[in-house]
């Protein structure tokens, strides 16, 4: 987590194949769907559940989800979210 507050350190990890498994990306999804804070909520629990993604912060306003993604398919993520009854972005 500390990793994302110094951009140097970020980059370096990015050279050391040792280190591979502490490098993550922060991923952005467009969601359909949600209404209240129940429903940000159901996103974050359902996230939560696939290893690999960390920080979730789901945004009701802009309507989507911001996440650490340590290797998690996309597509993944999306069938997540659909099967929780949202309608999720590229
Ligand atoms: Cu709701």
């Amino acid at each position: 987590m500390d990793v994302f507050k110094k951009d140097g350190a970020k980059l370096s990890l990015k050279f050391h194949p040792a280190t591979r498994d502490k490098e993550q990306s922060m991923d952005t999804l467009k969601i359909k769907g949600m209404s209240c804070k129940h429903c940000v909520g159901a996103v974050e629990k359902a996230l939560e559940k696939i290893p690999g993604l960390s920080q979730i912060a789901v945004n009701l306003e802009a309507g989507e989800v911001t996440f650490a993604n340590n290797g998690v398919e996309r597509q993944q993520i999306r069938a997540a979210i659909s099967k929780i009854g949202f309608e999720p972005g590229a």
